[in-house]
Formats: C-alpha cells, structure tokens, sequence
C-alpha cells in the first residue's frame, strides 16, 4: 500500500499535512460537525467505519466494540491489520501516518465510495487529534505491534512489537478530550443503535458491544440485512403481503431495497441511505422510488380493470401504509448531496435508474402474487377515499371562512360589534335559552354569544375530517378563524378570550372537559396562550331588603354563601340557581360576564403530559371510567389541575 504513494519530493505541502492535527483541535466542529454528544459519538463511528471497511472488503466479520470504565472506548476487527511498514517518503510507519496525518487514508485506500460522514478515511487522524490517549494495536504477519498517542495525536510509544501473535486484525482504543467536547460520556443506547442500523445495513457482520460501566452487552447480526430492519419497524403490525426485496446492480450504483405494507398504519415510513449513511431529506433515490412505485401500481391496476372509474391512484394512497428501506452505494464520483447537512441525495442519475428499477421489479412481483396485489390495490382505493373526503370537508371549511366574515358564521353567532380582536370574547353558552339570557347580558361592543345544542362531539381520537363534518366543530373552528392542528396560530384567533359558559352541574362539567378535549387536541396553541376560560355563574344570591332597597351578595359555593350571610346580617332571602336560565339577565351579567364583577377560570396546561393522561381516563371508550372520573374530580367550584383561577 504505502509503496503506492510515488513523490519525487517533500513538499510544504506535506509538512502542512503533517501538522493538520494541530488545524483538527481548533476547530474541531468542521471535521467531525460539532463538539457536543453527537461530535463525540462521531469519533467511534469514524473508527468503527474503517473496521467495516475492512470487513466489506472481505478480511474478517466480527466487529467487536467496548465502553472502559476510564471514559474510553475500543474497536477491535478482525481484518489484515492496518500497515506497519515504513512509508518511504517519511521514513514512518504507515500505521503513524494513518493516525497523524489528513490525507493519508486517501492515499491509503483505494475504496469504490467513502463511508460515514466522509472524512475520505482521515477518521482515523481526527479522532487521535481530539483524544488525550489513543492505542493502536495491530496483529499482523505473526506480530503483535502496538503505537500509543497522546495528548491530540503526540506520539509517545513509538511502533514496536510486543509479541507474537496468530490473531489478525486491529484494535483501537482512544479516550475522547475534555478539552475539547462538553461532554465526553458515551451512551451506550446511542451507540447501540447506531451499530443495529450498520449491522442491518451491512448484512452478515456481527457487531458486539459491551459497556463495562454497567455490564450491558449486546449482537448484532442479520444474514437477511435491510429485510429484517423491515421486520423489526413492522412488529406487532397487522401486516398485508410479505416483506418484498430487490437488489441489483445499475450503471455502477447498486441497489438493496426492501418493503412492506401494513393496516392501521396511515404514514409512509421510507428510511434511505446513500454509502450506508441515512438520507434524512430523501434526495433522488427516494424520488425515483415513489416514481416507479406510482406508476408500477396504476398501471397494473389499470391493465387488469381495478380503477374506480378510470380513476388513477394518488402517490400518496399508494404509500399509505408502507414502510421501506433504500440502500444505495454510488461510487465516489457520482455521489452529491443536495445542502449544507448532507442528508439529501443529489446524484441525478439515481432518481431514473431507482424509477425504472423500482417500477420493473414491482411490476414482476404484482404479476407474480395477484392475490397481493387486488389486496393492496383496495387498500389504496380506501385511502383515496379517505383522502378525498378529507380535502372536502376542509375546502368546505375553507370556502366558508373565504367569504366575509359576518356571513360565513353560523347563524346562530351573535356576532361583536368591534373589529378589535384582542378585546373581544366568544362565550361558548350552554343551550338556546341561556344564549338567549347571555344575548341581552352581554356587552355588544366586545362580547359575542354562541350558543351550543345539547352535547358537544366527544372528539377525543378522532381526525380532522370527522370533527369537521360536525357542525358544531365546524362552526367553532369558523369562528374563532385561527385554524386547526398545525396551522393553528393564536395570534389569528378572532378574540382574545373563549369562555365556555355552562350550568353549574354535572352535564355544564361534562360539556367544559369536552369543549376543552376539543380545543387541546385541535387547537391545542390557544390553550398555551391563555386564552382559553371557563366562566364561573353563581350557585347562589343571597339578598335582604334594607330601608326599602335590595342588598345582595352572590356567592360560588356554602362556605361563600355563610360569609354572605354573614355580610348582609337578617336572614337573607336565599336563591339557589340549578342553571343559568334561572338567572335574569341582570345577574346573568354581573355574576358572570361583566369583566369588572365576573370570576373566570383560565384553562391550561402546566403539564400536557398528565392533562392528556386525564383526558384519556375522561374521554376513552370506558363510560364507567369517565363518569367515575367526573365525579371524583370535576366540581365545578373546584379549581380543577387544569384550570387556573383568575379574574
Ligand atoms: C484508509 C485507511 C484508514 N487500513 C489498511 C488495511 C487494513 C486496515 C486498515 C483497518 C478500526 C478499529 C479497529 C489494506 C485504511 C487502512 O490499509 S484500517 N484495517 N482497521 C481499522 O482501522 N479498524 C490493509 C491492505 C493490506 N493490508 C491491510
């Protein structure tokens, strides 16, 4: 190998290689992207990668890698051993040259394509430059040589032999600078992935991790490569057809693709790679695959008289569902990236040759397994369904918001008079006759009334295109004008308060948590903002006739209720409201929505975790449950978890 490397003379060129290390500790982020956990773990996959280098060439299968106790990790292979002999040039051994100077792998190697994050095999000299030790051993030739480095790659055990040996291979075992990272441990569960992702890749090599930190221990090894990594995405999923592989060879680009599809499972999972390095973007190979996917599917369908009235299959419905692998190894000089973080795949010849591969092999193996393929074809018609009703129910939601505003909202809106969003409400009112009270009650400036009919929809689990055929849902998300789920923006909300209003009662409980289901899990930003309330009507008016004028207290609860008492002296005619329609409109307005008399509960989440908890115990399947769940903890003079008090 070294003899390869013909110069006539030493250059500066060289020197400046030689001192690149130096370059490497300044700014370490340029080569291995940043200097946190992940630059950490970056040193053991550099190493690692040459390790696999070796066994893709065909020298040795077990990859072996520990976590010491000291903070340092080792890999051991069992390939040729890296190069002990002199480098003429330089007068070092080839294993020094590999560890100290950039470059060098380059002239080292004569790979097809680089792996990893394309150090172009300087990942050796990178992480000895970032290590306060790094121990390279080598067994090769009957010899066991060892070289030690310290302190950023200074040499300070010079090659020698320790012994003889029958074992081939290399070890290294390097101990990340605290200089350097921020952190130096090693996690044993991203490491762990990492290996269970390359062992997928790369069929038929084992990899053993242990952690002598904690005594964890782990293999990995798949005869059947990228078609177990389907097996394992797609456990405990009601799967249709079996896990379906393809691999070939196209203009020196070679191809290892695995699929299958599964019920139940609404998202497309596609998992590329370029070099055995994962294309987070996608880029062209996963264009091409859709490509030929799409097309392979509607020709079949078309050819054998599946289409719906002559209706071609979305990309989209026939992905439904799928769950793929995409390995590519492009050679070197076809490989480009698309943007700074190369996670996307530029070479454009990978988008026709994945295109045409895709399309020829799936439209054999559709031929070939009929039964499968009438299977998925239907599986694709209920997602096109599916999908068309969607975007029906959101174009009527939309055309219905295009068109002006008074208009638009239901007719059962008492609209505000003002444009100032901000200062306006919506109070959300518990059936017609109290919205009817709340109509005369309110401040027309600022306070709008829609009155709800009976129940809400309990819209707990369930998706936007159902929520929006209710009308009650539709009018809501219509009214209040920020959109839903991801384009939810509470700066857009058309008031600046909602304030669900209802009786004091069991069903007025009931009625706030389905309204608040509703608004966490669709317009979950206007809770965070705080603009969500919960009014609070009076249980009780307590009133005394003094000189011939009513004096009166309200009062939210017993204990309020004696201090009222207490405050008007006598004995005080007491009413006790069931609801609010048994409020006039007077009362209706003072107790409950004038802002200078009222009490307002603010709805939100300090912990969305336990809330949503809570809203599974109160709007899952189990009515037992949920009514049991009311009862314990909805009071409505309680301050719920939920609900903060305010004025
Ligand atoms: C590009 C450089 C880094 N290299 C070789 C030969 C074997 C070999 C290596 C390696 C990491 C941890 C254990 C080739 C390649 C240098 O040239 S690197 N094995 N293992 C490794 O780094 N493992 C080699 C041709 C003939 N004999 C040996």
């Amino acid at each position: 190998m070294a003899e390869n490397v013909a110069k006539s003379s030493y250059t500066a060129a060289d020197i400046d290689l030689l001192e690149g290390l130096a370059g490497v500790r300044k700014r370490p982020a340029m080569y291995i992207g940043s200097t946190n956990l992940t630059g950490v773990h970056h040193l053991v996959w550099e190493i690692v990668d040459n390790a696999v280098d070796e066994a893709l060439s065909g020298y040795g299968n077990t990859i072996k890698i520990t976590i010491y106790k000291d903070g340092s990790l080792g890999v051991e292979d069992e390939g040729r051993g890296i190069p002990v002999d002199i480098h003429r040039q330089t007068g070092m051994p080839a294993v020094q040259l590999i560890f100290t100077t950039l470059h060098s792998g380059g002239k080292f190697s004569n790979k097809a394509y680089t792996s990893s994050a394309g150090l172009h095999g300087v990942g050796s000299a990178v992480t000895n430059a970032l290590s306060e030790y790094c121990d390279v051993t080598v067994y090769k030739a009957g010899q066991i040589h060892h070289i030690r480095f310290e302190d950023g790659g200074k040499l300070v055990t010079p090659l020698e032999v320790l012994g003889n040996t029958k074992k081939k291979g290399t070890t290294v075992r390097f101990k990340p600078d605290s200089r350097i990272f921020s952190t130096v441990d090693f996690k044993y569960d991203i490491i762990a992935n990492h290996i269970q992702e390359s062992a997928f890749l790369l069929k038929g090599v084992k990899f053993v991790l242990s952690d002598e930190r904690s005594g964890e221990k782990v293999e990995f090894c798949y005869n059947d490569g990228i078609k177990e990594y389907i097996g394992s995405l797609e456990q405990n999923k009601k799967t249709l057809g079996d896990i379906i592989a393809f691999e070939g060879v196209e203009d020196s680009i070679s191809l290892d693709i695995a699929l299958q599809y599964a019920y139940e499972d609404y998202g497309e999972n596609i998992y590329s790679y370029a070099n055995n390095v994962r294309t987070r973007d996608g880029g062209t190979h996963e264009q091409g695959f859709r490509q030929g996917l799409t097309k392979a599917v509607n020709d079949y369908a078309e050819e054998n008289g599946l289409l719906r009235n002559k209706q071609k299959l979305d990309g989209s419905d026939i992905r439904e569902g799928l769950t793929a692998i995409i390995s590519l190894k492009i050679p070197e000089e076809k490989l480009e990236y698309e943007g700074q973080t190369k996670q996307k795949l530029g070479t454009p010849e990978a988008l026709p040759i994945l295109s045409n591969f895709i399309y020829n092999n799936f439209s054999y193996y559709l031929a070939e397994h009929k039964e499968f393929a009438v299977n998925l074809i239907k599986k694709c018609q209920d997602s096109m369904t599916a999908r068309v009703a969607a975007r029906k129910a959101r174009d009527e939601a939309r055309s219905k918001k295009t068109v002006k505003q008074d208009i638009v909202l239901s007719d059962k809106l008492t609209p505000a008079a003002s444009k100032d969003y901000d200062k306006n409400e919506l109070f959300i009112v518990e059936g017609d006759s109290a919205g009817g009270t709340a109509k005369k009650s309110r401040d027309r400036m600022h306070q709008a009334i829609l009155p709800l009919r009976g129940k809400p929809l309990n819209t707990f689990g369930l998706g936007l295109d159902k929520v929006l055929k209710n009308e009650e849902c539709a009018t809501l998300i219509n009214t209040i004008g920020c959109g839903v789920l991801e384009n939810c923006n509470p700066d857009n909300s058309h008031y600046g308060k909602i304030i669900f209003m209802t009786d004091a009662d069991t069903d007025g409980a009931h009625i706030q948590t389905l309204l608040i289901t509703f608004f966490y899990n669709f317009m979950r930003p206007l809770i965070l903002k705080g603009k969500v309330f919960v009014a609070m009507p009076p249980l009780y008016r307590a009133s005394r006739e003094i000189k011939g004028k009513e004096v009166y207290k309200y009062a939210w609860d017993d204990e309020g209720l004696a201090d009222a008492k207490k405050e008007l002296g006598g004995s005080p005619r007491v009413n006790r409201y069931k609801g609010l329609g048994e409020m006039n409109d007077d009362q209706l307005k003072e107790s409950t929505m004038d802002p200078k008399t009222r009490q307002l509960l603010k709805v939100t989440i300090e912990d969305s975790v336990l809330a949503e908890q809570r809203l599974i115990t109160l709007m899952g399947n189990d009515p037992a449950q949920r009514r049991d769940w009311i009862e314990e903890n909805i009071n409505f003079n309680e301050v719920d978890s939920f609900i903060d008090e305010v004025k």
